[in-house]
């Protein structure tokens, strides 16, 4: 692989977020969601669905003491499908497990978003609550260390014998990412040790080797937790199970079919596509069937081709990624065409208003490039991540930060949603809260820990991914450098980097140069200096003496008119309307009812201004359009004449904004 000269992360330890914009994002989470979600995972929102998850740790917790206590304690055993949700009254069978399978992953999530807002902001009142979480979750925790509180508390007899569906691993991937997380926050080592506990106990029951099961998860993310626990612990034993779990996937005969048995007529290789367990992983080149399954895959993939330099791993990569971002992703950066199996479709097929699009599928997309930036920087990769970042992400939470999108639609006509069971999933208003809740905390570790996007550096470049007011320390030969960036970005492509050196040392400043930027301005760099400049991968690469110096960039954010590809049948004769990062749409707040009526005009003036939406200062569109007249006829059908068309201006928002303003018509693609 080209040099082996990858990229590490800058983690929280050294960059600090200033961005006014980003910052708003980070206290929101601090303030509003952490607190709210806590409530949430108590069961202690009004109104919402219940989460279950402490109640479950509680729950195990009390079944362990009991074990404890009375040697003869024989454990509840009840039937269940995998989704139960007891029809009794939650508040008396305290002994029984409530929700999802995979409830236990939320309480994960929610300790790796506080881990992070900790490690910036120290707050003792927040991380008392959080040990007292981690306490409770921690008496859950067999003796042999198995901590996944379904089979603790139905029968745990019954454990791994259902790695496709039951989630036992993805459990232990989200225990392991908060664990490592709080541990680097806090220093403290509770978590990780039951984390690595668990880790242990699941490596003794699965593998390659004699006598254990050689199975591997069913909905990854174990993959890339057990590659950070071994990069936390030094470990050998988590790299090897997590390389184990990568190599095993789509091996023949499929380990599945031992758990479930199929008859002749499910023969068909295509309910492996669900699980990305089709062909061995160095094999495959189409994303295929669950997104967020498969993206998390594709992150941990790119792990260890870095760890172990795996040229095919890495070719398996990058047609992956290449699959997706040409194929089968949305202008928003949503992926997963079909909810059928919360798939991505076949190629081209993105359809607006049946969407998927899963908040944690673009989430996956950020640390599949995050992933792919550091082996190699392209920059393809923190395109699309930018792209994830001001769409899809700040779209699928509320401006006020208490209500959520799972699924992330183009196009949505509330009445659809309600009458329509075809698009049951599309949601036409943020939800409180799901029974499902894996989105919601899954934002709340991402946007908390934005500032680690920012760059990836080696020991001679320091790579700017995205621009975002930060402050970043980096040790040079001379000692500290201090490198600060401003930005005025997603609202004006502004960006000034000020680099501070102890003593003048030369290292390399990679920018990467957005695609939607046709041309920039540099300055601040006296060309005499002997500068050198070179654009390689999207990056612009600035190599000189740096000392105590400014460079100010500009990147112009001019509204831009784009069209799809002419194999995406949903968007033919559409366009969408897009400036800088952001990705804008039309809702009925600002265009009336009936937006398939609309009409716009490419070569139009569009104007920026300033507006308020839900209390929120952001920048919207406008021009001059039209609207298709009703025609007024008894017939659903009839003789085409001339269209008639009436002036009209239209109003474009940012789509990340959308559904702030109560429920309503909204469109990312219109008529052109
Ligand atoms: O299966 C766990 C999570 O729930 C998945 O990642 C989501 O897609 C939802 O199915
Ligand atoms: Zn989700």
């Amino acid at each position: 692989m080209e040099g082996k000269n990858f990229s590490n992360g800058v983690g929280l330890d050294r960059v600090q977020v200033t961005d006014a914009f980003w910052k708003k994002e980070i206290g929101l989470v601090r303030d509003t969601v952490i607190p709210y979600q806590w409530e949430a995972l108590n069961d202690r929102v009004a109104d919402a669905q219940p989460s279950y998850c402490m109640h479950n740790f509680k729950v195990a917790g009390a079944i362990n003491q009991k074990r404890e206590q009375e040697a003869d304690y024989v454990q509840p055993v009840y039937t269940t499908n995998g989704f139960c949700v007891w029809p009794e009254d939650p508040g008396k069978p305290e002994q029984k497990f409530y929700g999802f399978v995979f409830q236990d992953s939320d309480f994960a999530k929610w300790i790796e978003a506080v881990a992070y807002i900790l490690e910036q902001y120290p707050d003792p009142e927040l991380e008392a609550t959080a040990d007292e979480a981690i306490g409770i979750v921690c008496r859950a925790q067999q003796p042999d260390g198995y901590l996944d509180t379904f089979y603790i508390i139905n029968d745990i007899s019954k454990r791994f014998t259902n790695l496709r569906d039951h989630h036992e691993l993805y459990c232990l991937g989200h225990l392991i990412e908060g664990a490592v997380a709080y541990y680097r926050a806090t220093g403290k080592n509770r978590l990780l040790e039951a984390a690595c506990r668990y880790a242990d106990c699941v490596a003794a029951h699965i593998g390659s080797e004699e006598g254990r099961l050689r199975g591997y998860p069913g909905h990854e993310i174990a993959e890339m937790a057990l590659a950070k626990l071994y990069e936390v612990t030094g470990e050998e034993k988590y790299r090897d199970l997590g390389l184990y779990f990568v190599n095993e996937r789509g091996r023949r005969p499929y380990y599945f079919d031992t758990e479930h048995p199929v008859s002749a007529d499910q023969q068909g290789e295509l309910r492996y596509q669900y699980h990305q367990a089709h062909l061995p992983v160095r094999e495959q080149s189409e994303a295929t069937g669950h997104a967020v399954r498969a993206v998390y895959l594709y992150s941990g993939m790119a792990d260890f081709a870095r760890l172990t330099s795996d040229e095919a791993l890495w070719t398996a990569c990058e047609q992956l990624w290449d699959d997706i971002t040409q194929t089968k992703m949305y202008i928003t950066g949503g992926i997963g065409g079909t909810h059928i199996g919360e798939a991505f479709s076949f190629a081209y097929d993105l359809p607006n208003d049946t969407a998927y699009a899963e908040t944690c599928a673009s989430i996956g997309m950020i640390f599949f490039a995050q992933r792919m930036l550091r082996m190699r920087p392209d920059s393809k990769y923190a395109d699309v991540m930018e792209r994830e970042l001001y769409n899809i992400v700040l779209g699928g939470m509320g401006l006020e930060g208490t209500s959520f999108f799972y699924v992330n639609p183009l196009e949505v006509v509330p009445e659809a949603c309600h009458k329509d069971s075809r698009k049951e999933h599309v949601k036409p208003v943020r939800q409180k809260w799901f029974g499902c809740a894996c989105c919601p905390p899954n934002l709340a570790r991402l946007i908390s820990s934005i500032g680690s996007y920012v760059f990836t550096e080696t020991d001679d470049t320091v790579f700017v991914h995205l621009y975002m007011g930060v402050r970043m320390e980096r040790q040079l030969q001379s000692g500290m450098a201090k490198i600060e960036i401003q930005s005025g970005f997603p609202w004006n492509g502004n960006v000034s980097i000020r680099v501070e050196c102890g003593a003048p040392e030369t290292f390399t400043i990679a920018l990467r140069i957005p695609d939607w930027c046709a041309e920039y301005r540099i300055t601040g760099i006296d060309d005499a200096d002997s500068a050198s400049r070179e654009e390689k991968n999207g990056y612009l690469y600035i190599t000189r003496t740096w000392a105590s110096d400014t460079i100010q960039i500009e990147f112009p954010m001019e509204v831009q008119v784009i069209e799809a590809d002419s194999r995406v049948r949903e968007t033919i004769g559409k366009a969408a309307v897009q400036r800088g990062p952001i990705v804008y749409c039309l809702e009925e707040a600002d265009n009336g009812k009936d937006l398939h009526l609309l009409k716009m005009d490419g070569n139009a003036r569009f104007e920026t201004q300033e507006q308020q939406i839900a209390g929120e200062s952001v920048i919207t569109i406008r021009a001059q359009g039209w609207r298709q007249q009703k025609v007024q006829c008894q017939k659903l059908y009839f003789a085409h004449t001339k269209t008639a068309y009436e002036p009209v201006s239209l109003t474009w928002i940012p789509y990340y904004a959308w559904a702030n303003r109560g429920e309503g018509e909204m469109q990312v693609w219109t008529r052109i």
